[in-house]
């Protein structure tokens, strides 16, 4: 039997939404286990400050861009440099919610971000990237979906969407790419402790931290964790799609905060 083993080290990996949160752990995890990096975010001097923390482990090339910006994600994955280029593994993380209101008190900014951000710049991230991988017979794509694009919850309306997208996304593109060698799945977390509350609620931290209070949520480094046993799979398993709840979430509705 010819099983092909898969090594972390000479690999590239390009995460999105490496400044904070989910993107950032995967990216340490990562370069922690040899994986050269491409990381991606708006917030500059976050990338750099990441960039200085992991360059020891491993290669760390920074790349600056909002995924809304198609020309410029474009551009800017079409001149990474050489070392940089053949991009292995490509985790589809950036994203965010925006509010949490009663459908018709929703705000249209806020829905426009959502999808722009969490379903079109998915897409235009991926692609940049995946010529590339069909170029090479081979390459991973995960997709950060969320147990919101499982299970709508109330309020939830516009961000569960986005997030059902993804999910739709990442069948589609497992049909469309698996005969070109590449590996392609979902990891959908439930409540992870990150500045995503934060973001959601735009800087209402009270608000924000009540949403983990009372019982133990996920963090971040689990998801990573998660990430990296994924992507070490030998290479003829495919793993499609994880919905990781803390222990105390039963569902989107459902958490035990007794604890
Ligand atoms: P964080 O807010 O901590 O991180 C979000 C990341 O996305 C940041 O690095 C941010 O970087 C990046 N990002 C947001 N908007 C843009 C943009 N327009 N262009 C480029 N990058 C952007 O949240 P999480 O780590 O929790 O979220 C990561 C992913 O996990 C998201 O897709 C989220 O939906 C998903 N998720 C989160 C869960 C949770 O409970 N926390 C549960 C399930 C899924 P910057 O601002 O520097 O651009
Ligand atoms: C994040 C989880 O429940 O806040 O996707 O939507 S939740």
């Amino acid at each position: 039997m010819n099983i092909r083993m898969v090594s972390a080290t000479s690999k590239v990996a390009l995460i999105t939404g490496a400044t904070s949160g989910i993107g950032k752990a995967v990216a340490t995890i990562f370069a922690k286990n040899g994986i050269s990096l491409v990381i991606c975010g708006r917030r500059e001097e976050r990338l750099i400050a990441l960039k200085t923390e992991l360059q020891p482990f491993a290669p760390i090339y920074t790349l600056n861009f909002d995924v809304r910006d198609r020309e410029d994600v474009a551009k800017k994955i079409k001149n990474l440099p050489k070392e940089f280029s053949k991009i292995d593994i490509l985790i589809n993380n950036a994203g965010n919610a925006h509010g949490m209101e009663p459908i018709d008190q929703g705000n249209l900014d806020d829905w426009e971000a959502m999808i722009d951000i969490n379903v079109k710049g998915l897409l235009y991230v991926s692609k940049a990237v995946i010529p590339t991988m069909m170029e090479n017979s081979s390459g991973h794509i995960i997709n950060i979906g969320s147990s919101a694009g499982k299970e709508v919850y109330p309020k939830g309306n516009i961000y569960c969407a986005s997030k059902h997208a993804v999910d739709a996304i990442n069948q589609g593109m497992r049909m469309d790419l698996h005969t070109h060698g590449i590996r392609v799945g979902a990891i959908n977390p439930g409540l992870v402790d990150t500045e995503f509350s934060q973001i959601r609620f735009k800087g209402d931290a009270e608000r924000a931290a009540s949403v983990y209070q009372g019982f133990k949520p996920l963090y971040a480094e689990d998801i990573a964790e998660i990430i990296y046993f994924v992507i070490t799979r030998p290479y003829h398993i495919n793993i499609t799609d994880l919905l990781v709840m803390p222990l105390a979430q039963a569902s989107n509705t459902l958490v035990n905060r007794k604890g």
